[in-house]
């Protein structure tokens, strides 16, 4: 281990887990890793239509009481059917907002705005469409192939990293994410936390899975036990597809 490493570990593990916002072990990139970052989700999952340029709501890939008793039917009725379409709505009108400037018939005043709001609902419809994919009925347990080995490699288990995971999710202060995400310049996998739906991201690191912990996600079941809330979700993971998005990162 070099001098580097071992300063670099020292520092991770002197940090209160609580209070990280961003740690990984140190360690090359795994074999087969790309530098470069290929789009993690697909247009249709997206619900992008490139003939009209604007998104649609993604339907679900199972029903609204399928992650019961996880997350309860009208937690997901509503978190799906008005935050999440909120989200889609509020993107589509900013671009078009922008696309109106750009015209030369919008409030060019506004662009500040209009930039924020496509940032803030971007993220939004981004965040939520993962977190539906990367939740599954009858789901659960933990990673198996290479997801699993570069999951040891970057957090030293995967005990080690449910742990870390759920103590990021559990102390975001107000709305936001907890995430594991791939960092492609050392090719190790972080844990981060969002706020908000993308304040305090990593710019060039792409989600693999993230936990919604926005009061709406969980408080009509949970109220305020978000910890409860952590501890259920990891039921419903769905770590083939969490498996299927790390493969289409690699190449
Ligand atoms: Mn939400």
């Amino acid at each position: 281990m070099t001098d580097h490493a071992i300063s670099r570990r020292t520092a991770l593990t002197s940090l209160a887990v609580g209070s990280m916002g961003l740690a990984a072990c140190a360690s090359a990139r795994p074999a087969g890793a790309a530098a470069s970052l290929a789009p993690l989700l697909t247009a249709g999952e997206l619900g992008y239509d490139t003939e009209s340029n604007t998104y649609a709501l993604p339907d679900l890939p199972y029903a609204y009481n399928a992650l019961e008793p996880a997350i309860d039917e009208q937690t997901m009725t509503i978190h799906h059917s008005k935050h999440h379409a909120g989200y889609v709505r509020g993107l589509n009108r900013a671009l078009g907002k922008l696309s109106e400037i750009r015209d030369g018939s919008g409030d060019a005043g506004l662009i500040k705005h209009w930039s924020r709001e496509v940032s803030f609902h971007g993220s939004g419809h981004v965040n939520h469409a993962l977190f539906w994919l990367t939740m599954a009925p009858d789901a659960g347990g933990a990673p198996d192939g290479l997801l699993k080995t570069h999951i040891d490699r970057s957090f030293g288990s995967f005990r080690k990293f449910r742990a870390h995971f759920s103590a990021a999710a559990r102390a975001v202060e107000g709305s936001g994410w907890a995430w594991l995400v791939y960092e492609a310049v050392s090719g190790n996998l972080l844990v981060i936390q969002g706020e908000k739906q993308q304040d305090m991201m990593m710019t060039g690191a792409v989600p693999l899975l993230g936990i919604d912990v926005w009061e709406h996600a969980y408080y009509l079941r949970y109220q305020n036990r978000r910890a409860d809330y952590v501890e259920a979700w990891w039921d419903v993971v769905n770590w083939p597809k969490v498996a299927e998005l790390y493969a289409r990162i690699l190449g």
